[in-house]
């Protein structure tokens, strides 16, 4: 480990142990980072365990007073932003500002979090029966427990975990193996902030927030738990497809998010200069490793090559190169696997009719161990096999239609349903897209791309993305469980629908 990064997790407060049998590289040069030991299912039965002790205290806190520990933690990070964002970028390869954006993420939803810990609010429903009131609550849950992705390695967890804490549960996460000490330095972070709500004299017990680090097995225990409420996992769709039957077979909640494969059509009417900017970040911003990347563009005829032209030439100027050096917009793969998947995946499109430019091995000779790879565009002669897949790496698939309906349909033809866009200016174009016959995904933008939503809006997908919400609007709803309370005031028992049963 290099004295930076260990400078960096020293003021992060993290204290690594000096051995261990997982093995932390950064993808920025492949060098080892750390050496830490892996947890047993055991363990994470035990912090299962704690974590539900924690949530029976937890849960007769008031929301608003649950809140301020949030509002504490949001502090911390605002605090230590650069710090943590170093971190991300030395972990997950994120460029500067990207990794300064994902802890923004993070701040961003404990504001938002904070404030609704005032609005856990329910109905009050009209009662068919004099002198009866009818109402709903939210209550707790439980335990949550979060399975984050590498490429999101703590903004996901924020989501989850921030929401969680306002509605009276605790959280057990478990990162991506790939990513580890980030998570750590936000588990420290947390710690402060429930050190300093302590300190304030608030009560808040051992156990709400729960960091298990460790491979699959410790995953299948948190899953299999019946005492965590809802498990939350985030990652592909290969792995959702193991836990969702699992959760649901000793039925547990389930928020999955997963594989997206986001398209972006661009209409004749499109502002193209928008319509170049805002693909080129989609589809080549944190090298194509978001779940909202942009993976096609589905271009009309009449622009299609003028569009794909000045695509590829930008594309081939993308400055690659370290993500912690000034200037670079393209950082590094996770891994080799992640390389080998991109090749994979290109050699297949040439064999599906493809024509790629770019998605060369870049660097090798600076970085041997590492991984950077030149951004892929592949003009398709129709949405082939190779096409429907989720590849993690920046390739972007381009394809001409004649007709908005074929546009649609090209859109909506994937197994996929996260996120999506139209560069248009045309209204017509940008209702039929956002309507009930438009776009089947859970996000739907106008003239702007498909990643990089704000944490305001419920976040997530149909089909094969999972299901779930998380962050903004009323996502909270899924931390929480629904009570509905009858209340007979007057000094009759009216039946509802007129039954008589009178003794
Ligand atoms: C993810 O890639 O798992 O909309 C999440 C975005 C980010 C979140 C992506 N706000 O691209």
């Amino acid at each position: 480990m290099t004295n930076s990064t260990h400078s960096l997790l020293d003021a992060l407060g993290v204290h690594l142990p000096t051995a261990g049998d997982l093995t932390v590289r950064s993808p920025i040069d492949g060098g080892v980072l750390a050496q830490i030991p892996t947890a047993s299912r055991g363990d994470m039965q035990a912090a299962i365990g704690r974590a539900h002790e924690a949530f029976k205290a937890w849960r007769v806190v008031p929301a608003p007073k649950r809140g301020e520990l949030v509002r504490l933690f949001g502090e911390e990070l605002r605090a230590h932003k650069a710090q943590l964002a170093q971190l991300v970028s030395i972990e997950a390869g994120k460029v500067t500002s990207e990794g300064l954006g994902e802890v923004q993420e993070m701040i961003d939803i404990c504001e938002f979090a904070v404030g609704l810990s005032r609005q856990l609010h329910g109905l009050t429903i009209a009662s068919e029966r004099p002198g009866h009131r009818m109402m709903e609550q939210w209550l707790p849950l439980g335990v949550v427990g979060i399975i984050s992705a590498f490429n999101f390695p703590v903004a996901v967890w924020a989501w989850n975990s921030a929401l969680a804490l306002v509605c009276g549960d605790a959280c057990v996460w478990k990162p991506s193996e790939k990513t580890p000490l980030t998570a750590l330095a936000t588990q420290a972070l947390f710690e402060r902030a429930l050190k300093a709500y302590r300190a304030a004299g608030h009560a808040a017990p051992d156990g709400l927030s729960e960091l298990i680090i460790g491979r699959a097995d410790v995953g299948e225990a948190l899953v299999d738990d019946a005492r965590v409420a809802l498990v939350s996992a985030t990652g592909s769709t290969r792995m959702g497809r193991a836990v969702g039957p699992r959760v649901a077979a000793r039925f547990g909640r389930c928020l999955l998010e997963l594989g997206g494969n986001n398209a972006i059509i661009v209409t004749p009417s499109a502002d193209l200069e928008l319509a170049v900017r805002g693909i080129l970040f989609g589809a080549y911003g944190t090298a194509g490793q978001r779940c909202t990347t942009t993976r096609r563009v589905i271009a009309h005829e009449s622009i299609h090559d003028a569009l794909v032209e000045r695509l590829d030439r930008a594309r081939a100027q993308l400055p690659i190169g370290s993500p912690v050096e000034p200037g670079t917009l393209i950082g590094p793969l996770i891994d080799a696997q992640a390389f080998d998947a991109m090749q994979f995946a290109l050699s297949a499109a040439r064999e599906q009719g493809g024509q790629v430019s770019g998605g060369e091995r870049a660097l090798a000779d600076r970085f041997p161990e590492a991984y950077y790879a030149v951004p892929a565009l592949v003009r398709m002669p129709a949405q082939t096999e190779v096409v429907c897949h989720e590849t993690f790496a920046p390739i972007l698939y381009t394809l001409k239609y004649k007709t908005l309906d074929e546009a649609i349909a090209l859109q909506n033809g994937v197994p996929q349903g996260l996120s999506s866009a139209i560069f248009t200016t045309d209204l017509r174009e940008a209702e039929a897209f956002m309507s009930a016959a438009g776009s089947d995904c859970g996000i739907a933008n106008v003239n702007i791309g498909t990643s990089g939503a704000e944490i305001g809006g419920a976040f997530g997908g149909e089909k094969e993305t999972g299901g779930g919400r998380e962050s903004g609007s009323d996502a909270w709803k899924a931390y929480m469980r629904r009570t509905t309370n009858t209340v007979n005031y007057s000094s009759e028992l009216p039946l509802a629908q007129g039954v008589k049963f009178d003794i």
